[in-house]
């Protein structure tokens, strides 16, 4: 008998009930809602002081692979970053969500 290929699904997340897939392996199309994307961001959350810094967003970057261009770390920090201490806070999460959003084709 076939054998499916769970290489998507074994890396989904159970995430209040429902799965969550983790966006490294989604080729495809790819749909996020803003309360997901700020979910998936905060995982990158190293040292948990809530906001997320240049190089914890690199990280997340990296494992995401392609679908967020380095040049565009920097435009979306930059973007987000509202009163430049060069954090990603909650509040400016919702930013880089909506830079997210409409640079990269996440949906909200
Ligand atoms: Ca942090
Ligand atoms: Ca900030």
């Amino acid at each position: 008998m076939a054998i499916k290929n769970y290489h998507t699904v074994h890396k989904g997340v159970h995430v209040g009930g429902k799965t969550e897939m983790t966006m490294c392996r989604l080729k495809k199309k790819r749909e996020m809602t803003m309360a997901e994307f700020k979910e998936w961001i905060r995982r990158f959350d190293e040292d948990k002081d809530g906001r997320i810094s240049r190089d914890e967003l690199r990280e997340a970057i990296r494992a995401t692979g392609a679908w967020f261009p380095s040049w565009k770390t920097k435009l979306g920090v930059k973007a987000a970053d509202m009163n430049r201490d060069g954090f990603i806070e909650d509040n400016e999460i919702t930013n880089l969500a909506e830079f997210a959003q409409n640079h990269l084709g996440i949906h909200s």
